[in-house]
């Protein structure tokens, strides 16, 4: 695949990008790229240039573009059923659930759409349990978060973010939340022993933090002190589940299996919005008929895209490519680092989830123009948190694209 040349955006795309300006709400600032057709790793914009996915809608589209198997099921389902409510059953949902369960390991899956909606989904349940089961006084509850995490954007989750875009001016916020420092063991057991506590939620690797991958081993602790303190621990693998991380689960990394596991994004492969929240018995059934739900909860259409996608992930043996180009990723971007220190601070991640910190140049230029650049040049990443760049392609990315990309992202490095 031939590079694409620098070239300004066309008068089409400047239309497209004020339409969105004109009627859209100001919640977004994109780069200034308009894309209109994606296939695996490959993304077009309305020019026809190309550009290799380096963010994949922050790992929701791990099985690439438009796979044709989550494809055909959509297809397929669309033209039969696509929703019935959950007031009534319908042929796809329990097998899809089964799927869920068999594979991760859990008596019970409760399918949302949204994230958010997993994760709120899931805070319920924990208190639930924490009363009905743990014995906590109603209404006492209280959950333990990550400092820097990111769960979601509905006000009971941001009530809990440490981000001030994430909440400022939107408060007054959700009690019953106490943050504890990200990959420390000794501040994680100290809150534990408040006998409130029901749970402690938590991203196995922070995402939007900037891809904080913690000490080997604090996940097992954690996940151990939980235990220890009878305190449910819980997966946040929206971002790093289904095979991103270079394993099934992040967790998978050390064994941990999560009281309550929450799953989102890839999990249709990028296709529509599917999100699960995964437990045993004698937690999932604390929430009993008519105290939980959705409208598009566990839809036909959703249960055949979702198997699609898990059945792609399994069979394409996802993961494992991650595990091996993520290896290879990190090794290109450490090359570069020792070539241009001054401008590559560090290179982190886990599998095909990356992040390149980039230090500011001294005339001002930041991450941000980093990737307006690869843009430029056919790669498309976005900075977060100013200086960080995470790199994220499909998983089923190959080597040979996996080199071409990093050809790209050396040139613009060692350019800047
Ligand atoms: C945005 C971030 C990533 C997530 C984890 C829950 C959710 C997310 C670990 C909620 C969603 C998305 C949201 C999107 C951009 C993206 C993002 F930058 F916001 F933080 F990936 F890092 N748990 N992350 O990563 O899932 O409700 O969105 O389906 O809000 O800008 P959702």
């Amino acid at each position: 695949m031939q590079t694409a040349s620098p070239t300004a955006t066309s008068s089409r795309a400047e239309q497209l990008m004020q339409l969105e300006d004109q009627y859209g709400a100001h919640n977004y600032h994109p780069l200034p790229v308009v894309l209109n057709r994606g296939e695996g790793v490959h993304l077009w914009d309305v020019d026809g240039k190309h550009y290799y996915d380096f963010l994949s809608a922050y790992s929701a589209v791990n099985q690439g573009h438009c796979h044709p198997r989550i494809i055909g099921a959509l297809t397929k389902q669309a033209q039969q059923l696509t929703l019935t409510s959950r007031a009534f059953f319908n042929d796809q949902l329990g097998a899809a659930e089964k799927q869920l369960c068999e594979l991760f390991g859990y008596d019970k899956s409760l399918l949302m759409n949204s994230g958010a909606e997993a994760v709120e989904t899931a805070l319920k349940l924990a208190r639930k349990w924490g009363y009905q089961e743990k014995g906590i006084a109603p209404n006492t509850a209280r959950i333990l978060v990550a400092e820097h995490n990111f769960h979601g954007r509905t006000t009971g989750i941001i009530s809990f973010s440490t981000d001030p875009d994430s909440t400022g001016g939107f408060g007054p916020y959700m009690p019953g939340y106490q943050v504890v420092p990200y990959n420390d063991i000794e501040a994680l057991e100290e809150a534990l022993k408040d006998p409130h506590v029901c749970a402690f939620m938590v991203e196995p690797i922070q995402g939007e933090a900037g891809v904080m991958v913690p000490a080997v081993g604090y996940l097992a602790q954690a996940a151990e002190r939980c235990r220890a303190h009878n305190v449910l621990f819980v997966a946040d693998e929206i971002q790093t589940g289904l095979g991103r991380t270079g394993k099934l689960l992040a967790c998978d990394h050390e064994a941990v299996h999560a009281d309550i596991l929450i799953l989102g994004k890839a999990l249709s492969g990028g296709v529509l919005p599917v999100s699960a929240v995964l437990a045993n018995d004698k937690i999932m059934l604390t929430i009993q008929p008519g105290q939980h739900g959705s409208t598009f909860g566990g839809n036909p259409l959703a249960c055949a895209v979702m198997r699609a996608a898990l059945d792609v992930l399994q069979e394409e043996e996802l993961a494992q490519n991650a595990a091996k180009l993520g290896e290879l990723f990190r090794e290109r971007m450490r090359q570069v680092q020792a070539k241009r220190p001054e401008v590559v601070e560090l290179v982190r991640g886990k599998g095909l989830l990356n992040a390149v910190v980039i230090r500011p140049a001294d005339d001002g230029r930041t991450a941000w123009d980093v990737c307006v650049t690869l843009m430029e040049r056919g790669v498309l990443a976005k900075p977060t948190h100013g200086d960080i760049i995470r790199f994220a392609p499909p998983l089923v990315i190959t080597e040979e694209q996996l080199h071409e990309a990093c050809d790209i992202i050396e040139g613009v490095i060692m350019a800047f």
